[in-house]
């Protein structure tokens, strides 16, 4: 099943930010698609959930160098 879910990244400051978040979770399998935002400090990604889980996802943006904030 598919699943979208956004992140409140901090640390996103330019266009190398969001490169280096979307090659991270684009290698990751079960990632459809990311969409990395410098101004608004958001990684949207939808994935599948049978393959991966928010939980890996979240843990790849940190790998990545990037601290996710807990959503409010
Ligand atoms: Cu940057």
């Amino acid at each position: 099943m598919k699943q979208s879910v956004t992140f409140n990244v901090s640390g996103i400051k330019c266009g190398g930010c969001e490169t280096t978040i979307n090659k991270a979770l684009q290698a990751l399998a079960g990632v459809v698609s990311v969409q990395a935002s410098s101004q608004d400090k958001t990684v949207g990604v939808q994935f599948d959930t049978d393959l991966t889980s928010t939980e890996a996802i979240r843990a790849a943006i940190v790998t990545a160098g990037y601290a996710v904030q807990d959503r409010g």
